[in-house]
């Protein structure tokens, strides 16, 4: 358990001061409320910094092993049928949040429209932070708790919460719910692992069932 132990805490507590830092001046300015900047949630990212998209420009690629490649924008996104969910969220090292509100489309959706060419074994999903993969099976991912996500506690979804656009995948631990989502990748035979997941993670991350923690959400 040393990678997300070790360097996913230090880089993430590095970025957390940075992040409370930022939004509390911006909060001082604009007379906000002053709370912590994002619930309990911690803010996480392997790269040090925390990539920025707006929705204007965001795209988002299906493709791979599929019939057609999808590109996607965000309008393109909040047009199809919206999927809302709340549910715990769980870091496998140990905080939870409870009660999150999320929004967006079905990943099932896109991979219905984008089609399955026979062969296809899993999905891959890559990050514009040009480091941070994930992966699931087929089954997962096409399972209704398993979204593309625009919204999250109940309003877009910030930038250090990987916004405008990630995957959040309900079931299991949040290192599977990609941020600053960019592309999920149908791939001929089974995805290889994550970002965390070459680091020692469980590759299947349910949680309360894997990576040898925690009672199941509630
Ligand atoms: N691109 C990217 N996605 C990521 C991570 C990351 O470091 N980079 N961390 C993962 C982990 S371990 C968790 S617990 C959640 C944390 O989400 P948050 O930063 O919105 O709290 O994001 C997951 N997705
Ligand atoms: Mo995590």
């Amino acid at each position: 358990m040393v990678g997300l132990g070790g360097v996913g805490v230090l880089v993430g507590a590095r970025i957390q001061d940075r992040v409370e830092g930022v939004v509390q001046r911006v909060t001082g300015k604009l007379g906000l409320e002053s709370l912590a900047p994002s619930g309990r949630f911690r803010i996480y990212t392997v790269t040090g910094s925390l990539p920025q998209r707006s929705e204007a420009e965001y795209r988002l690629q299906v493709g791979g092993h599929v019939d057609r490649e999808l590109d996607l924008s965000f309008g393109d996104l909040k047009d199809m049928p919206v999927t809302g969910l709340t549910r715990d969220f769980q870091c496998v090292t140990g905080w939870r949040v409870h009660n999150v509100k999320w929004k967006g489309v079905r990943l099932s959706e896109l991979l219905d429209r984008a089609g399955m060419k026979a062969g296809a074994g899993g999905v891959r999903f890559y990050s514009f932070d040009g480091r941070y993969t994930e992966s699931l099976t087929l089954d997962q991912a096409r399972r209704e708790d398993v979204i593309v996500a625009w919204e999250m506690l109940g309003r877009p979804i910030t930038t250090a919460h990987g916004g405008p656009v990630r995957l959040y995948v309900a079931p299991m631990y949040g290192y599977k719910s990609c941020k600053w989502l960019e592309r999920v990748e149908v791939t001929e035979g089974p995805p290889a692992p994550g970002f965390w997941e070459e680091r020692g993670y469980d590759v299947d991350a349910w949680i309360g069932r894997s990576n040898g923690r925690d009672d199941p959400p509630v």
